[in-house]
């Protein structure tokens, strides 16, 4: 396994979460190739986002058919300018690049936010580090773990 999911696994052991890290060869760095790789909806793999929030890191778990309302975050983190987070810049908020970030093992904690809509699933897939791996899990569990706040982060629906 690569360090960076073996990083994830380590951490989800830590949290006490019995879930497996599936690696793909074809590759899963983003939401579609995912859902194409392990053979579920788009709608159950979350998206790990990352945006700064008046000059914060913040972390967005969404799900893969929905856009994230960069509106509704500010809200939720009383900011007035939300803006995408670079490339660099999600490496040095997580410690992950992009395409592998994961929803835990980010080396400094930052906030976290989790769209409503994943919680309709009984099993959601994140990212494991690298753009090659990802993990199952209960979205409950994924919020209990990550201690994320749930609310509607999506576009298009008022
Ligand atoms: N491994 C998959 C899901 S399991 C994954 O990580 N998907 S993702 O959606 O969380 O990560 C890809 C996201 O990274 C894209 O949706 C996009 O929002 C973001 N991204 C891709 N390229 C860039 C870039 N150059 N700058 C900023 N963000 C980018």
């Amino acid at each position: 396994m690569h360090p960076s999911a073996g990083r994830v696994a380590e951490t989800l052991q830590e949290l006490g979460v019995q879930v497996e890290i599936i690696e793909f060869p074809q590759g899963t760095r983003t939401a579609q190739d995912a859902a194409d790789a392990i053979g579920t909806s788009l709608g159950q793999i979350v998206k790990s986002l990352v945006f700064v929030a008046d000059g914060r890191p913040v972390l967005a778990l969404v799900s893969g058919v929905n856009r994230l309302d960069r509106d509704k975050l500010g809200r939720a983190m009383g900011a007035a300018r939300v803006r995408r987070a670079d490339a660099d810049a999600v490496r040095q908020a997580t410690g992950f690049a992009i395409g592998g970030v994961p929803p835990v093992g980010h080396p400094d904690p930052l906030p976290l936010f989790m769209d409503q809509d994943l919680m309709a699933y009984d099993l959601v897939y994140a990212a494991a580090g690298t753009p090659y791996a990802v993990f199952g899990i209960d979205p409950q569990r994924l919020q209990e773990v990550t201690g994320a706040t749930v609310l509607d982060l999506a576009e298009g629906k008022e």
